[in-house]
């Protein structure tokens, strides 16, 4: 395992860890609210720390970006972690147990190593830049299949921009019409390592941010898929419109999208 990859699958249990233990008296846990719908717990901020922690003991000159604290300077540009302590936090705090801790690193620029471990599973999932991914050591691949007939495809709901929610609907509607069922199951990341495996088809979502989806992204391209815009473009980390899934359906979902886009989505 390449040394960097090592690291962050230690950073990523032991944010486990936290979660988990507060996961079993989680009625316990006090919920704060980051804005409308948006909830946020001290569990998200020490899992962070504890991530944060394993990589400056590893790599202290190392950049990192996490959805709770932010940007983290490091002296070294060229290697910059981007971390998810919580995905699926409103899961979490519900009691519904299906979240997981992403990280991923990029070297100058590029993704070079993803984590995203579900706690509760104990599902290790991981690749390398070349290497392929992984599914707890053994390699996991994107279900190749040529059309949307017959698919599964994940999908998360735009919770925070609900003016998009009507584009969004027509797109589902399009989708959902040609596949055999659909899955909102609450974390980004594990949607996207789930279209890795193989155990969903493919996944769309909008408005996501670059900690919910850079490891995940890694995983997906590693497993043998594609990851994009929703006009087949790679704006996505910017825009967080993204699509995953093999060639051939990534390509039919983008011509069923397309009609609904409208010049906001079309990015
Ligand atoms: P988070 O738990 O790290 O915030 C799924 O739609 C993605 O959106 C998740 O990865 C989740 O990441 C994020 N999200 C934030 N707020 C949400 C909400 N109220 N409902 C669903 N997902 C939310
Ligand atoms: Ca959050
Ligand atoms: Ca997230
Ligand atoms: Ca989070």
């Amino acid at each position: 395992m390449h040394p960097m990859l090592n690291i962050a699958v230690r950073a990523a249990r032991s944010a486990g860890n936290i979660i988990v233990r507060s996961f079993e008296q989680v009625d316990k846990v006090e919920v704060e609210s980051k804005g409308s719908n948006d909830f946020v717990t001290n569990v998200d901020k020490l899992a962070e720390q504890a991530i944060v922690d394993a990589i400056q003991k590893a790599y202290p000159t190392h950049s990192i970006i996490g959805e709770e604290f932010g940007v983290v300077q490091g002296s070294d540009d060229d290697y910059q972690w981007i971390i998810d302590p919580l995905d699926g936090t409103t899961n979490f705090v519900k009691g519904i147990p299906h979240f997981a801790v992403s990280i991923a690193l990029k070297v100058k620029g590029k993704l070079d190593q993803a984590v995203v471990f579900d706690p509760i599973r104990g599902e290790l999932f991981t690749a390398s830049r070349g290497k392929g991914a992984q599914l707890n050591g053994f390699r996991i691949r994107v279900k190749q299949n040529k059309e949307l007939t017959g698919a599964v495809l994940a999908t998360g709901f735009p919770f925070k921009q609900k003016h998009h929610m009507a584009s969004y609907m027509n797109m589902f509607q399009a989708l959902f019409m040609k596949t055999a069922d659909m899955r909102r199951a609450g974390s980004a990341a594990l949607d996207l390592a789930y279209v890795a495996a193989g155990r969903v088809d493919g996944f769309f979502e909008l408005g996501l941010k670059p900690w919910d989806t850079a490891a995940g992204e890694l995983l997906v391209i590693e497993a043998g898929g594609l990851v994009t815009d929703f006009v087949g473009g790679h704006n996505h980390t910017k825009s967080g419109n993204i699509v995953a899934s093999s060639p051939r359906v990534l390509k039919e979902m983008l011509k069923d999208m397309r009609p609904h886009l409208g010049d906001a989505l079309s990015k």
